[in-house]
């Protein structure tokens, strides 16, 4: 950080903790105002540490007593305040005991231990556990905990714990108790507990090596029926990390536990997995298949984090990619071989490109190794998880995938019980396959999106290609004089018949022709390719080989032949959206020079082949029907003019749909499925490219598609082709009709919030809703709660991340309104409250005129003071950089 605040803290600061905590055992009092918490910790100096006092964390807490093997301290021996308990003198061993007593009714930040609904719940990553009772909060201090857990048996028959269940009474007034012993150590980020009135479904799986586990989905009674596929997903998952990593389940019980009010999807508690309830619940007539494909791949996250993240850990939080990035690739590789390898690659990219390019390229860029931080809460970002999975998918690369196995089953086995750091994890990878990833090494430290500019020649004598390419990355807040980095570029060339020329290249090391890639290690680096009898068009970076910016002068001509012939699918899909991308642009800049537009016939032609192509995989022929977002877009002009790219957007896609709405429409027909809902591949890729082109025939203007839309809004068996038609239309300019299916949709589905929270999102994203009194509207419904976090992100999130034409109205109401959301909730959820504040960091990429009303709402929320870590770290650095 340029503008050092005081309050950060810094990785070059990490010491080893001066004492370690051998046992931990909780005891849990839980009570309608109050929760008592006792803690007897074994602990011991560490001796390679030079002693002195033990500072432990709290966070408001109130300390009813503190004792020392036994014996009370006396005031000279300690100072305890709401945020620490220090303790002067101490021996080598000793035992602690502390009391605290906790206000989980009243925890609106639901961090630590609070109420969601009827329940008691708990999230303690990454800092939350200092909320329950003074500790050793940091990952690098492992501990084996027992919990024991005392509540009313009626308000809470179920009383959950990580490990297993040692033990249950009843006790005196109606109240029980049950103990649980959790064999493994683990940090205390990984502690949990639940307390309340749940029923289960139940199912077991039996490890590669015998071992049978019984696996329980906890949820509220009304939501029993909802669980049949996050169990599916769970066993699937164990599966494929047996036969895939050669990851084994360690204890005989694995939980999950649905809860309202989550701050994010879920968590990987040991063997007690919390959820939020809209990353579990799941039936056809509830939930779209996009919630489908979510919990499949959330609860293969959670799950996969057993082993990365939990046997290994992480020595400090500035490490989190350690496991997010590892894990996230994990789930990715997972979801991809349970659907579409080049689907899933084209999803993740297209995020990655739109949300987190745009991230590094802002004022809050951060290297997935971070140098500092003021909250880590701030930095559970897509650069950590996103950007961190393609660097290990990286290092996947460039060993494969035999030498890559070698290392995971090396770094597993070398470091089970520990916490350990990314170097560690990297030198694994090279210990196992004796790759030299020094250079490799600079992804992890330095910030930025690299960019790639390549030129190239070709020698029809000598027939000889000559590609060049120089890497550079811009400056960011961390550090301004960038290493080169290590990137792997996968590539092909094409001869002018659209064949594929043999990849002969003679002058260098860093191109592995098994592999067909290139190894850019030097700014500038030339590759000469022999024996090539055509001229050619690349194919650059096939399946987003790094994360990286490339600039090759494409013709639309060549991004037309790419789409036509490269063998490589994510190449096909990348040259088209290329093309889209190129065609608005210039679009947009004809709306801002007031000049009259007209669309390139060749996109309706591409558009055309398309649609004919039967053989095609439905879900690719979704993607490349989709035009590029406005989000994506605005990367891609500098400075961003929002409404100008929504103009031209528009009318491209109003163009198409009008051109092609007889074809949209043999395709709406054709992928009607009747029958029974399916959350399987295919049913999906039918339903999406269906809903896709009932998209395109409501903007075709044409009054017979209405009717359609609304017998299908009408009709639907499932969630997925209902909200479908709901979203069809509230998108469209029929008003009155939009407004009568949003109607009836809330009085079919008010008794379900997970459905009402799409009733939300559906409108908060839409041109139906034109500003923020109308936003104003949703928040004062009597659905919304300003305290639950999927309605809070169903709304505001929706609209000022999604709903960018209004959200970025030129008047800057949207940012001013957004200001005042995020100062009210400031109050109540700071995580949730800085999270919001994204789309007011990209100040500096829009119009001048814009840029500095977003500035002003930026200085709004600053001048409020009294802000939270988290809402003032992000302001003030937006503000700064
Ligand atoms: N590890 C958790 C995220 C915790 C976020 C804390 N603010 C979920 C996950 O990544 O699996
Ligand atoms: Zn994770």
């Amino acid at each position: 950080m340029k503008d050092a605040s005081p309050r950060a803290i810094y990785l070059k600061d990490y010491q080893a903790p001066k004492y370690f905590i051998e046992r931990t055992q909780l005891t849990f009092e839980l009570f309608e105002d109050y929760t008592l918490v006792s803690s007897v910790l074994t602990m011991f100096r560490n001796e390679q540490q030079s002693g002195g006092e033990l500072v432990l964390h709290g966070h408001e807490l109130e300390l009813l007593s503190v004792t020392l093997d036994g014996q009370a301290l006396t005031a000279e021996q300690y100072v305890a305040n709401a945020e620490s308990l220090t303790i002067h003198e101490l021996p080598d061993q000793f035992t602690l005991s502390i009391q605290t007593r906790i206000f989980p009714q009243k925890n609106t930040a639901l961090e630590g231990l609070y109420k969601s609904s009827k329940m008691f719940c708990t999230q303690c990553e990454a800092e939350g556990f200092r909320r329950i009772t003074y500790y050793l909060d940091r990952p690098d201090v492992m501990s084996v905990f027992e919990t024991r857990i005392i509540a009313d048996q009626q308000k809470y028959p179920v009383l959950l714990s990580n490990g297993n269940m040692t033990h249950s009474e009843k006790l005196p007034d109606g109240r029980h108790l049950t103990v649980w012993q959790d064999p493994h150590k683990k940090p205390c980020y990984l502690f949990a507990l639940v307390a309340g009135d749940l029923q289960h479904i139940e199912d077991s799986f039996t490890t590669m090596s015998g071992t049978e586990v019984a696996l329980r989905i906890y949820v509220e009674p009304q939501n029993i029926d909802k669980c049949e596929y996050a169990m599916d997903s769970l066993r699937r998952a164990m599966k494929w990390d047996e036969e895939v990593y050669g990851r084994e389940y360690d204890l005989n019980i694995f939980n999950i536990v649905a809860v309202d009010d989550f701050n994010m999807g879920a968590m990987e508690n040991k063997s007690l997995n919390i959820f939020n309830s809209s990353c579990v619940l799941a039936n056809p007539k509830t939930a779209t298949d996009a919630a489908y494909q979510r919990i499949e791949a959330i609860v293969a996250h959670e799950y996969f984090h057993n082993w990365s993240g939990n046997r290994v850990t992480c020595r400090d939080w500035f490490q989190l990619s350690l496991k997010e990035g590892f894990t996230v690739f994990r789930d990715a590789c997972f979801s991809a071989d349970m659907g579409s390898s080049t689907v899933k690659r084209i999803e993740d990219a297209t995020m990655l490109r739109t949300v987190q390019f745009a991230e590094d390229a802002g004022p809050m860029a951060h290297a997935i190794l971070p140098a500092s931080f003021i909250e880590i809460s701030n930095f559970y970002t897509v650069t950590i998880y996103e950007k961190g999975a393609e660097v290990v998918r990286m290092i996947h690369n460039l060993l494969g995938a035999d030498l890559f196995r070698k290392g995971s089953d090396l770094y597993f086995s070398r470091h089970d019980g520990q916490a350990v750091t990314t170097n560690d994890f990297v030198v694994a990878m090279e210990d196992a396959s004796g790759i030299d990833l020094r250079q490799f090494r600079n992804w992890y430290h330095q910030a930025g999106t690299p960019e790639l500019t390549v030129s190239d020649e070709y020698d029809a004598q000598k027939q000889q290609y000559k590609i060049t390419f120089t890497q550079s990355c811009p400056d960011t807040p961390e550090s301004d004089n960038k290493e080169p980095f290590h990137i792997p570029l996968q590539i092909g060339l094409h001869l002018q018949d659209g064949s594929e020329a043999p990849l002969h290249c003679d002058n260098d090391v860093d191109f592995n022709a098994k592999t067909s890639v290139i190894s850019l290690k030097k700014p500038q680096q030339s590759f000469v390719f022999s024996n090539v009898s055509t001229a050619v068009v690349p194919s650059l970076l096939r399946g987003l080989s790094a994360p990286v910016k490339l600039h090759y002068p494409y013709t639309r001509e060549q991004l037309l032949f790419l789409m036509r012939h490269d063998t490589d699918g994510f190449n096909r899909w990348d040259a088209g959206q290329a093309l889209a991308t190129d065609i608005i642009l210039e679009l947009a800049d004809c709306v801002l020079a007031n000049k009259a537009l007209t669309l390139d016939e060749r996109l309706i032609g591409v558009f055309r082949e398309t649609l004919k192509q039967s053989d095609l995989d439905k879900a690719m022929v979704v993607k490349m029907l989709t035009l590029p977002s406005i989000a994506f877009l605005m990367e891609q002009q500098s400075p961003a003019h929002v409404q100008a790219l929504y103009a031209a957007r528009h009318f491209v896609k109003k163009t198409l749909a009008s051109e092609l709405h007889c074809q949209f429409s043999d395709i709406y027909q054709e992928n009607d499925i009747t029958g029974a809902y399916k959350p399987n591949y295919d049913a999906m890729a039918q339903r999406s490219l269906k809903n896709l082109s009932l998209q395109y025939l409501l903007e075709s203007d044409r009054e017979q598609y209405l009717s359609l839309a609304v017998e299908q809004f009408e009709k639907a068996n499932n969630m997925t082709d209902q909200s479908a038609a709901l979203s069809a239309i509230v998108n469209s300019r029929h008003r009155d009709t939009a407004a009568s299916v949003l109607q009836q949709f809330y009085q079919q589905w008010c008794h379900d919030p997970l459905v009402i929270n799409q009733w939300f999102s559906i409108q908060a994203g839409s041109d139906y809703l034109q500003g923020v009194d109308a936003c104003n509207e949703l928040l004062s419904h009597e659905a919304f709660d300003m305290k639950n976090p999927n309605k809070v992100r169903s709304v505001i999130g929706v609209f000022a991340g999604q709903n960018l034409r209004h959200f970025h109205a030129v008047n800057g109401q949207g940012y001013s309104w957004l200001a005042d959301r995020i100062i009210e909730l400031d109050a109540l959820n700071p995580q949730i409250a800085s999270r919001l504040l994204g789309p007011l960091t990209k100040w500096k990429r829009l119009s001048v005129e814009s840029g500095q009303l977003m500035k002003l709402a930026l200085e709004k929320i600053l001048a409020h003071g009294n802000l939270s870590k988290d809402v003032y770290e992000v302001v003030s650095k937006s503000l700064a950089n």
